[in-house]
């Protein structure tokens, strides 16, 4: 005799169908600046969807992928108040599944962008195993057309490829800085970022080494599309150009093995959840 069920499946929430590849509703080409004020409250506001910590699905379908957008930072709450002005309408009408985090470095040595962006990943991930895809963006950089999909594909992707302070052009071919997108698969592929650049310069193209080390492939926007406005600023203090860059990322075949998301050493200080993103503290020590 056929087993009978004693009772059928039902759904408890309704079944919402897959996210569409092109999300209706965008709006394409955007007008971005940055001259009146954003005071928080008001960014609060405007997002009245998006849960503490910065969390947002859509209410009507499901997407393939959860996103975690990683920043790395400190002492730039006046450009995150725009970033995430910004942000936050486009990632919601991309139809996106995500969460945003600050990863702000503790205490006054030396910036280290690379490897608070490997806390970003370890973190997000103890936060929500479900993250598969990691958008990692600098905090003063706001897309200018949101046909520019903050997910992942097959291959790394490259997003801030046309920034206004480049003239919308690329600088160089192997330029991978600003923004960018790896799966969780693909980040670990490369051991993800390297812990060894400290100051300004150098770690985007040693990330860039590893991608191609790997056999794999960058994936960019059109041109017309992948364009970024950036909040425009001085050099900030203890973030000076690194003078070991140029020869470090002479050897990223020999240091990627040893020095990337496998050792990366760090003390989490503190972890808050606010309304449009989650804020993680974090003591990453300092240059040997
Ligand atoms: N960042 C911080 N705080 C810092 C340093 C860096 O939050 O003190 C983060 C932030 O997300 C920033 C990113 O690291 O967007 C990259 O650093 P950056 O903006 O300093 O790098 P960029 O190449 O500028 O954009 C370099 C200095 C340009 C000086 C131009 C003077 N006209």
């Amino acid at each position: 005799l056929p087993e009978v069920p004693s009772a059928l499946p039902g759904p408890t929430a309704p079944m919402l169908p897959p996210c569409p590849d092109s999300p209706p509703g965008l709006v394409g080409r955007l007008l971005i600046e940055f001259t009146s004020p954003m005071p928080l409250e008001r960014v609060q506001r405007e997002n009245p969807g998006v849960l503490m910590g910065g969390r947002y699905t859509p209410p009507d379908c499901t997407p393939a992928q959860t996103v975690a957008v990683i920043i790395p930072f400190r002492h730039r709450e006046h450009h995150l108040r725009y970033w995430l002005h910004y942000l936050h309408p486009i990632l919601r009408r991309q139809r996106l599944r995500y969460g945003v985090y600050v990863i702000n470095q503790h205490g006054e040595d030396t910036f280290n962008r690379a490897k608070l962006l490997n806390v970003g990943f370890l973190e997000a991930l103890k936060e929500d195993a479900a993250y598969d895809c990691f958008i990692f963006s600098d905090v003063d950089l706001v897309p200018m057309d949101d046909r520019n999909l903050y997910r992942c594909g097959d291959q790394p992707r490259h997003f801030a490829i046309a920034m206004d302070k480049f003239g919308f052009r690329l600088p160089y071919a192997g330029y991978f800085g600003g923004v960018s997108g790896l799966s969780k698969a693909q980040f670990l592929r490369i051991n993800g970022f390297p812990n060894e650049y400290w100051g300004w310069g150098g770690e985007d193209d040693d990330i860039f080494n590893r991608i191609s080390l790997t056999g794999m492939k960058i994936s960019r926007p059109d041109i017309r599309i992948g364009r970024y406005r950036m909040i425009k600023h001085d050099r900030d203090k203890h973030n000076e150009p690194n003078p070991q860059r140029f020869t470090k990322i002479q050897n990223t075949k020999l240091t990627m093995k040893r020095d990337g998301i496998g050792s990366v050493r760090y003390q989490v200080l503190e972890v808050s959840r606010q309304p449009l993103f989650t804020n993680i503290t974090v003591d990453i020590g300092r240059p040997p």
